[in-house]
């Protein structure tokens, strides 16, 4: 019978050896890892990629890092993270080079489908009918972006969701979207980045918060080429940030350092500290240290440039993979040759794969310009000259090695401006509209909803409103609207400034935190930037978040996660990723600077990729609310800030009515001239109306009520044909909002041909709002300004 000690002895060496396997497994990744960003490098310096950045000097940290990301966690992280995406299992090699030559098959590029530079990846959160997957069994990484610590706000609402999770009795019927609130969101940031507002506003809301949030700090010491003693005060943001730190009897963060070679070092803190985030839900900084840069920031430049040669020598010393291998050798794990079978294996493994994903890449391309070059040389022509261009063009097209999708559709363009009359010349315009339809669809699709999660799908439901209906304050109306919304969807969260405790400062939601608890009304510090990123961390995860921005002058503040991230989601992962967040905010006119602002123009420039409601009242708003909570879409809806108090008539079926977005409505009919507007404005140009009918003058109101989209159906143009003018007016800056809508109008509905006096904008003045009813009046439009205009109309 063999003794207990060598049992003991066989177990330990099998240990032993899984041990081993999983370090030299390890090892090849990191060595995979490198030779990708090696290989990655040249492949744009000669030309076959546009940029390329890549994580060199982060692989021994991503690898640790990488074994306690589990099913159901999810990653908002930055373009350095290629080797925990390796070892993750979420990207192959093949995949990060069809991404780096910008292919847009979402087949060989899963994570944009070309729309991204390389480095910057997603995995599918929906399906294509607009379902949520089965989020809580899978690895989940939200869509990369470029600005430096836009990953934040982001992160912060990603971890939040858990802790909706996990205090959500309801939640629990969603076990697709969560297992009880135990996933953990990584985020990665390099050092420099979080020198950036976005990383102190979202430490601070973290630890306010408590939420399962774990940020890595890959700290290579520099921004591009400027030194952390010029970003952080103290040159280190585990230092500068030890106030946030959490103690015993206080919430706050749990920081640790650590050094970016020490392989064993960092599994091991990760994995105790990972583990209590998750059960805790205490967040935690780790400040990964001592990380190299063997290639410099990106291609587009040298790091020679900015580093010394002390510090060069020092990278190369300190490289994590050599000491990796150091390590190794001390502690008996492998040799020599061992290792260097790894290498010339992995090497051998990252050449075939960039091969196979070049070919995916370009085949198709090759292909459109072989039957290109052949078109063109077979047109037929009687000229000389033409003939010989053509020919000459066609040769052109065979001999590019690496042809882009631009030069083939050139190429038939200018065959047909050559030659015109060739009876060839309509199968090169087939061609030509066939490929140009195809690339319409790589390149521009799914900035919005395509599937049946469309907002624009949503069917129009009147509001029912009986005679004796009672007239309430329009607060009122939003009051009982959100108590029975929250009533009847578990999903729906409301938080922002002074929501929680009042119920926002015009009692939209007063008294509802009260009958549905802390944690789905609830107060958050001042923080807009951050607010919007919880909000859109909790939409990723299937909730249906409606964050208030106080005010919307205020909206300026989260205005960089809105454009960059939300308006942009979509469209960046080619729709494998919603965001139906819902921003709620009060705008339009009031009294001060910063409390009447309408820079609307400001912000449909900026927000395309989210629909834009003004509605007029409280009524049209809740409409609003149910459109958008049957879609996938983000929406930003300003209610009216003095239509709180007005009185409007209750609907009888708050829940259900819907109002169809980009359906204007008339809400005067007249004869001589249509004016268009949207929200406050519209009271005053009611009141215009109303005296130049005592003069004879008829006018036909229309309320856009949605901004983005306009007019779909392209009704202002018939109430054109009845009356001949038009007067677009609102209280934006002169050529802002109300421009847009004469451009939408005049040339999008080709409206000129009916007009027979020039139309007109009326906007308010290009400063902001003086203070005060007098500084209101001076500053926006007013009845006399539109009754003024509308008589110069009448009389032109
Ligand atoms: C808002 C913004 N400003 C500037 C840049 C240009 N930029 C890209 S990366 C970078 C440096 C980032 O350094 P760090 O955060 O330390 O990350 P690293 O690249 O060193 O890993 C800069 C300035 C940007 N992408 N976004």
């Amino acid at each position: 019978m063999e003794s207990a000690e060598s049992i003991q002895h066989k177990e330990d060496m099998i240990s032993f050896e899984v041990f081993r396997k999983t370090v030299l497994e390890d090892f090849k990744t990191a060595i995979i890892s490198r030779e990708v960003s090696l290989l990655g490098r040249r492949e744009v310096l000669t030309g076959k990629a546009k940029f390329g950045i890549f994580g060199d000097g982060k692989e021994v940290a991503q690898l640790a890092m990488a074994k306690f990301f589990q099913p159901g966690d999810f990653r908002s992280g930055y373009y350095r993270d290629q080797t925990f995406m390796f070892a993750t299992g979420l990207c192959s090699v093949e995949q990060f080079f069809a991404q780096l030559y910008g292919d847009p098959d979402l087949k060989n590029d899963p994570f944009s489908a070309g729309r991204q530079m390389n480095a910057h990846f997603a995995t599918k959160f929906v399906d294509d009918n607009g379902n949520w997957l089965d989020l809580a069994n899978r690895k989940n990484i939200s869509a990369d972006m470029a600005p430096t610590a836009s990953q934040m706000p982001r992160a912060l609402g990603l971890a939040f969701a858990s802790k909706c999770f996990r205090q959500g009795l309801q939640l629990s019927q969603f076990d697709n979207l969560s297992h009880n609130g135990n996933e953990i969101c990584f985020c990665t940031i390099g050092d420099a980045s979080t020198t950036e507002g976005h990383f102190w506003e979202t430490m601070n809301a973290a630890g306010v918060l408590q939420v399962p949030l774990a940020v890595f700090v890959w700290d290579d010491g520099y921004g591009i080429s400027v030194p952390k003693n010029f970003q952080t005060t103290k040159g280190s943001i585990s230092e500068a940030l030890k106030g946030l730190e959490k103690n015993e009897d206080s919430n706050g963060i749990h920081i640790y350092k650590l050094k970016a070679w020490d392989y064993a070092g960092m599994c091991q803190v990760f994995e105790d500290a990972l583990q209590r985030v998750r059960e805790t839900h205490v967040p935690v900084m780790f400040h990964v240290e001592e990380v190299t840069q063997p290639q410099g920031h990106s291609t587009s430049g040298s790091h020679e440039r900015y580093k010394s040669s002390e510090r060069l020598a020092w990278e190369k010393e300190w490289d994590c993979i050599k000491k990796m291998k150091e390590w190794m050798f001390e502690n008996g794990l492998s040799n020599e040759e061992e290792l260097s079978d790894i290498e010339i294996a992995a090497k051998e493994y990252v050449r075939e794969a960039r091969q196979t994903a070049f070919n995916k890449y370009f085949d198709p391309i090759k292909e459109q310009a072989a039957n290109t070059a052949t078109l063109l040389k077979e047109m037929v022509v009687h000229d000389i000259d033409k003939y010989s261009q053509l020919q000459q063009m066609s040769n052109e097209l065979s001999s590019l090695k690496e042809p882009q999708r631009r030069d083939v559709l050139r190429a038939l363009c200018i065959a047909t401006e050559v030659a015109p009359d060739s009876p060839s010349a309509d199968d090169v315009k087939l061609y030509y509209q066939e490929l140009l339809t195809e690339s319409k669809q790589l390149y521009n699709s799914h900035l919005y909803n395509q599937s049946n999660k469309s907002a624009l799908k949503v069917a129009e439901i009147k509001p029912l409103i009986s005679f004796d209906a009672p007239l309430v304050n329009g607060f009122e109306i939003l009051n009982k609207y959100f108590d029975a919304l929250f009533t009847q969807n578990p999903k729906v969260y409301a938080f922002g400034e002074d929501v929680g405790h009042i119920g926002d400062v015009n009692q939209g939601l007063a008294g509802l935190q009260d009958k549905h608890g802390k944690d789905r009304i609830l107060d958050t510090g001042i923080r807009e930037l951050t607010i919007v990123g919880q909000a859109l961390g909790m939409a990723l995860r299937g909730l249906r978040p409606i964050a208030e921005i106080q005010y919307l002058d205020y909206l300026l503040y989260g205005l960089q996660v809105l454009s960059d991230d939300v308006a942009t989601t979509h469209f960046r992962t080619k729709g494998q990723q919603s965001c139906p967040l819902i921003i709620r905010t009060r705008g339009h006119r009031l009294e001060g600077i910063w409390h009447s602002g309408s820079p609307l123009g400001m912000i449909i420039n900026s927000l395309r990729g989210l629909y834009v409601c003004v509605p007029r009242n409280m009524v049209q708003a809740v409409g609003m609310y149910n459109t958008l909570l049957a879609s996938n879409d983000p929406a930003l809806v300003i209610e009216c800030l003095n239509g709180y108090r007005l009185k409007e008539k209750m609907p009888a079926n708050l829940l259900e009515f819907a109002v169809p977005l980009g359906v204007p409505e008339i809400v005067k009919e007249g004869d001589d001239v249509t004016i268009v507007s949207y929200g406050s404005t519209l009271r005053i140009i009611q009141d215009a109306a109303e005296r130049l009918h005592k003069e004879g003058i008829s006018c036909e109101i229309i309320d856009v009520q949605t901004l983005l989209p306009f007019d779909i159906n392209h009704m202002i143009v018939e109430s054109l044909k009845k009356t001949n003018r038009i007067l677009f007016v609102d209280e934006d800056v002169p050529g802002g909002a109300a421009a847009y809508m004469y451009n939408q109008v005049i040339e999008g509905q080709r409206a000129f041909q009916w007009l027979d006096v020039s139309p007109r904008t009326l906007t308010a003045e290009a400063h902001r709002a003086s203070y005060g009813s007098d500084g209101d009046y001076f500053s926006k439009p007013n009845a006399e300004d539109v009754i003024r205009v509308i008589r110069e109309m009448m009389r032109e």
